[in-house]
């Protein structure tokens, strides 16, 4: 029988191995490991004690905000203020940035989130998750943090990972070396990593896009939707990116959330969900885009909810996508 290695032994296991390591980023990893398992066990049991439906607030850019998108928000800040790691959390759900207040303010990074993405899945039992990324400060350790310490690039990112609260839980997450899987056993309490060194298909059968809004696409969009349907790709549409992106992981395929009229911009946030999404595609060997090429990582971060459209997935579906915009996107 293989061992089990649980997540915090691997993560022990990947400290020793870095050299001059001081071990206070293993223990913001393990910290975001404890804040996942404590949000499972409330998604878990939200039908039970009414903590489902709409808050009645909107978030900073509109949506309705859940019961639970406010608690999982809430444990995520409340465990990463206490880990004494952490001088700054910036989170999907707060308009500004959330200094962390530790005896010294000697933390070394700062955390960025999307507590519980998919809301609008919450009501109806479907999968959500959690996504995050984690940078290191460039202001002054012994001072608070400032905003220029979460409008970094994604190419500088640290780690990022995505936990996801479906028939399984899982946290998968990378420091930029390959990403892993780690599924929840209930009946331990803990992550053990299922998925080692996670490596996409270079191409897959799923496309993951909403269709319903083909006619607001721009016409390159539209075109390459087209031709997915002309190869019989599968659609699936889970409205959690999470999942989306998870079965990509697995399975090869390309999910696109391009510009529409209501977003001419792009839906998703380029801090909470692109970058970390993106880390994780390029770690699995995939690529991820925006609607005009550029490489999402790359992008300038002028705002906390700036949005960007995106293209991610398997390297040669997002190959296709790209003949697909230089042969039909408008030169500007
Ligand atoms: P959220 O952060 O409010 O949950 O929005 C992000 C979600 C993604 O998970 C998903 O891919 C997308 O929004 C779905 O949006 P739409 O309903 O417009 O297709
Ligand atoms: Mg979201």
């Amino acid at each position: 029988m293989n061992k089990i290695v649980t997540l915090d032994e691997f993560i022990i296991r990947s400290e020793k191995e870095t050299p001059h390591s001081s071990g206070s980023f293993s223990r913001l990893l393990r910290d975001i490991g404890i804040a996942a398992k404590i949000v499972n066990r409330e998604v878990n049991k939200a039908g039970l004690v009414n903590i489902l439906g709409v808050e009645g607030s909107t978030n900073s850019t509109g949506d309705d905000v859940q019961k639970l998108d406010m608690f999982t928000n809430e444990k995520f800040i409340e465990t990463l203020s206490y880990s004494g790691e952490v001088c700054g959390i910036a989170s999907e759900e707060n308009q500004d940035f959330i200094p962390v207040k530790n005896a010294t303010n000697t933390g070394n990074y700062v955390v960025v989130m999307d507590p519980l993405d998919g809301s609008s899945n919450i009501d109806v039992n479907v999968s959500v998750g959690t996504i995050f990324g984690i940078y290191k400060r460039v202001s002054d350790p012994n001072k608070p943090c400032i905003i220029e310490d979460f409008l970094q690039k994604g190419s500088q990112m640290v780690a990022a990972g995505y936990i996801l609260y479906g028939t399984s839980t899982l946290l998968v997450y990378s420091t930029g070396n390959g990403l892993n899987g780690f599924t929840l056993d209930p009946s331990i309490g803990e992550f053990c990593l299922s998925h080692k060194n996670i490596q996409m298909p270079i191409a897959g059968n799923y496309y993951s896009v909403n269709q319903g809004y083909y006619l607001k696409f721009d016409l390159e969009m539209r075109r390459y939707i087209d031709h997915c349907s002309d190869l019989n790709y599968r659609l699936r549409y889970i409205g959690s990116m999470v999942s989306d992106i998870h079965r990509i992981m697995f399975q090869g395929g390309i999910f696109l959330y391009p510009n529409t009229r209501k977003y001419p911009k792009g839906k998703l946030r380029l801090l909470y969900e692109c970058y970390p999404m993106s880390f994780l595609i390029e770690q699995a060997g995939g690529t991820a885009l925006t609607c005009k090429l550029e490489r999402v990582l790359d992008l300038e971060i002028k705002s906390l909810h700036q949005t960007s459209s995106i293209v991610m997935g398997s390297r040669d579906m997002v190959r296709d996508m790209k003949e697909f915009v230089e042969k039909y996107g408008v030169v500007v």
